[in-house]
């Protein structure tokens, strides 16, 4: 899949990507909080997400205890080879998103781990922040596009991991 991203846009996936682990997690929430409503699940058909599979994935993570799902979140940005990592990386881009969306929803209803109560992200988070709330709504689709998906493992050319046995 090929998506054209300007200059700036690379430049902005790098700046959230050399955040902290907590951070990125802690400055994708606050992105879904400014976004609120604008992002609607597009018409069936109208897209290449899966719901279904995106949703039944999601299911998988919401059984976890809280403890786990964070841990599970932090895997997927640290490409920790795991079985949920793997499965992430096996999932078309548009899914990936929309299982970001799903589980920032269940943080609101609390089935998901939510962030402690008045957490600040840093100020090298802010400033990625700050430059997210520039871009036109189509560039942040396509930025968190980016964002999402080089998240996990690919299963098809992941190395041994000696820890997960994967
Ligand atoms: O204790 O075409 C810390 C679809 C540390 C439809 C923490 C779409 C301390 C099809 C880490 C802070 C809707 C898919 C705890 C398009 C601590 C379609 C926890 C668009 C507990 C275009 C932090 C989809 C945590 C879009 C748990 C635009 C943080 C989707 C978790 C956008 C953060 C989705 C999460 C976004 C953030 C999701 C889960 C912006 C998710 C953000």
């Amino acid at each position: 899949m090929t998506y054209t991203t300007s200059d700036s846009a690379n430049q902005l996936v790098t700046g959230f990507q050399s955040l902290d682990v907590d951070q990125q997690l802690a400055l994708f929430y606050f992105i879904y909080k400014e976004m609120g409503h604008s992002i609607t699940p597009a018409a069936p058909g109208a897209s290449t997400a899966s719901p279904e599979i995106g949703a039944a994935y999601f299911d998988r993570v919401k059984e976890l205890p809280h403890d786990q799902q964070l841990e599970l979140q932090r895997d997927l940005i640290n490409h920790k080879n795991t079985e949920f990592s793997r499965e992430y990386g096996a999932l078309s881009d548009t899914t990936k998103l929309l299982f970001w969306y799903l589980l920032a929803q269940g943080m609101d209803n609390q089935t998901i781990v939510p962030m402690p109560p008045g957490y600040e992200i840093s100020s090298e988070a802010n400033e990625v922040f700050e430059q997210i709330k520039g871009l036109d709504f189509e560039q942040q689709i396509t930025l968190f596009r980016d964002i999402v998906s080089p998240m996990g493992v690919d299963p098809t050319v992941a190395e041994h991991d000696a820890e997960t046995g994967l």
